[in-house]
C-alpha cells in the first residue's frame, strides 16, 4: 500500500510516520521546502515527544520520505490547516489546493481522505471538484472524511489508541478507509457518513468549549459573590453526575478556539449555546486584562508609585511552548500596551526567547513583582509559595485561593 500525506504539520507528520511504521510506504508532501528538507534530514520542525526517533527509524527503513509534490499512490490524505477568514468564515482553500495537487494522480480504486477539520459538506464539495475535473473517476474511487482527535504532547499514543470516526461518501468508501486506518489504529473505527463525521469533529471541540465557558462564567459569578470558584467546582463535582471543568483566562489553541465558528457561521440561527460559549471564553480574557489594569491603578493609589507586575505564562495551556491563539498572550499584550510606565515582567518557562516579549525567569519575576498575575498553570509555578506581601491574581488556579 502506497500512501501520500498532503501536509506535514502537527497532525500530518505524526500520522504519516506512524503509517510508515506500520507497513505503509509513505510519501509526505509539504509546500514548505524547509519543512521537507528538515524532515528528510531526520529532524522534527514541531515539538512532539518520541516522534523524532520514529522519524529517523522510518527514514532509515526507507518507508518514508518527504517531498514538495505528490507521487502516484493508492491512498491520499489531506491534512492541511483550515483557518478562518474575517467574520469567522472557514477558509477551506488549503484543502482545495491540496486536492487539486493530488487530482492528476488519482486512478480507479484509490482512496482519498480528508482529515483536516472542515465545515459540514466539505468532503462532498471536494468529491464534486474531483469528478468535475476527472469525470471518469465517478464511482471508481473511494472518498471519506476521518477527523483526528489527538492531543499535542501525547500524539503517538493517541494516534494509535483513540477511537476514530470514519465517514465515506458511500458505504464502499467507508469500508476502504476503515481498512486503511486499521493498519495502525488499535482503537475502534466507527463507521458513519461524511457529513456526520465532519460535524462530529466540530461537535467534540464545541462541546469542550461550552463546558469551559460554563466554568469561566462561574468564575466571574463567584468573584461578584465573594466565593472561591475552585472550591465551589470541587464541591459540585462531588455529585455523581456533575463534572465541571476548570476556569482559566480564556480558551486558546488552534482547535477549540476556532472549530465552533465552523458551526456558528453555517447555522447562525440554531447555534445559540455554541456562539455564547465562544463569546464567554473570549470575554474572559478581556475580563482578566481589566482586573490586572484595575489592580495596577489601586496599587499606585495606595503606594504612590508604579507597581512591578509579573505576567506568569504565555502559552495557551500548561506545560507547552505553543502560543497560538493564546489568551495569556493577548492579556499580556493588552497590559503591556496600557502599562503607563509600570514595569511589566513577562514569564514563559517553556520558551528561551521571544521576538516580541523580553522574558524573565519565573522565580526572579515572582520575587521582584508587587502584582503577580498567573495566566497559565505551568508546573513550575506550582512550586512557588503564596506570599501575603504581594497582590496575586490567580486566574488559572495555581494556589486555588
Ligand atoms: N482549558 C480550560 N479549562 C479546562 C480545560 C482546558 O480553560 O478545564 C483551556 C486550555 O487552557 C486551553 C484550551 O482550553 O486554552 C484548549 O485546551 P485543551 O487541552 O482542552 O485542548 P487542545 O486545543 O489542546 O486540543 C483539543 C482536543 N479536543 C478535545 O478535547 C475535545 C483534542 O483532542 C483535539 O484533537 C484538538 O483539540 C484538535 O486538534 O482539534
Amino acid at each position: 500500500m502506497k500512501a501520500c500525506f498532503m501536509g506535514l504539520g502537527y497532525i500530518g507528520l505524526p500520522t504519516a510516520i506512524i503509517a510508515a511504521k506500520n507497513g505503509v510506504d509513505v510519501t509526505g508532501v509539504d509546500i514548505n521546502s524547509k519543512v521537507v528538507a528538515q524532515t528528510n534530514s531526520g529532524q522534527l520542525h514541531i515539538v512532539e515527544p518520541g516522534l523524532e526517533k520514529l522519524l529517523q527509524e522510518v527514514l532509515n527503513a526507507g518507508t518514508f520520505r518527504a517531498t514538495s509534490h505528490p507521487v502516484e499512490s493508492d491512498a491520499y490524505f489531506i491534512v492541511v490547516p483550515t483557518p478562518f477568514k474575517g467574520n469567522h468564515q472557514p477558509d477551506i482553500s488549503y484543502v482545495e489546493n491540496a486536492t487539486r495537487m493530488v487530482m492528476p494522480y488519482l486512478k480507479p480504486g484509490d482512496l482519498y481522505v480528508i482529515e483536516s477539520t472542515s465545515p459540514v459538506g466539505t468532503t462532498e464539495k471536494m468529491a464534486e471538484l474531483i469528478f468535475a475535473n476527472r469525470p471518469e473517476l465517478k464511482g471508481a474511487i473511494h472518498i471519506a472524511y476521518c477527523p483526528e482527535r489527538v492531543l499535542p504532547g501525547n500524539v503517538i499514543y493517541e494516534l494509535m489508541n483513540n477511537d476514530r470516526v470514519i465517514g465515506g461518501i458511500d458505504e464502499e468508501s467507508s469500508t476502504h478507509a476503515i481498512e486503511f486506518y486499521s493498519h495502525f489504529v488499535k482503537g475502534q473505527l466507527h463507521r458513519t457518513n461524511a457529513r456526520t463525521a465532519e460535524l462530529c469533529k466540530l461537535t467534540e471541540n464545541s462541546s469542550r468549549d461550552v463546558q469551559i465557558a460554563f466554568a469561566n462564567e462561574l468564575s466571574m459569578i463567584c468573584e461578584q459573590a465573594g466565593i472561591n470558584v475552585w472550591n465551589l467546582i470541587e464541591l459540585a463535582n462531588k455529585h455523581p453526575r456533575v463534572n465541571i471543568l476548570q476556569p482559566g483566562c480564556g480558551v486558546g489553541g488552534h482547535c477549540i478556539a476556532v472549530d465552533p465558528y465552523f458551526i456558528t457561521s453555517a447555522y447562525p440561527k440554531e447555534a445559540k449555546i455554541i456562539a455564547s460559549a465562544r463569546e464567554i471564553n473570549n470575554y474572559k480574557a478581556q475580563w482578566c486584562a481589566e482586573r490586572v489594569k484595575n489592580a495596577m491603578l489601586e496599587f499606585e493609589l495606595k503606594n504612590s508609585r508604579k507597581p512591578v507586575v509579573a505576567m506568569m505564562g504565555l502559552a495557551f495551556k500548561p506545560n507547552i511552548d505553543d502560543l497560538r491563539e493564546s489568551p495569556s498572550k493577548r492579556i499580556t499584550t493588552e497590559v503591556l500596551q496600557s502599562k503607563n510606565n509600570a514595569d511589566i515582567l513577562v514569564v514563559e518557562p517553556n520558551i528561551k526567547e521571544h521576538n516580541v516579549f523580553k522574558l524573565t525567569p519565573y522565580k526572579e519575576a515572582y520575587e521582584n513583582a508587587d502584582i503577580v498575575v498567573f495566566l497559565t498553570a505551568h508546573n513550575e509555578f506550582k512550586s512557588l509559595e503564596w506570599r501575603d506581601d504581594k497582590v496575586i491574581l490567580d486566574f488559572c488556579g495555581i494556589f486555588k485561593k
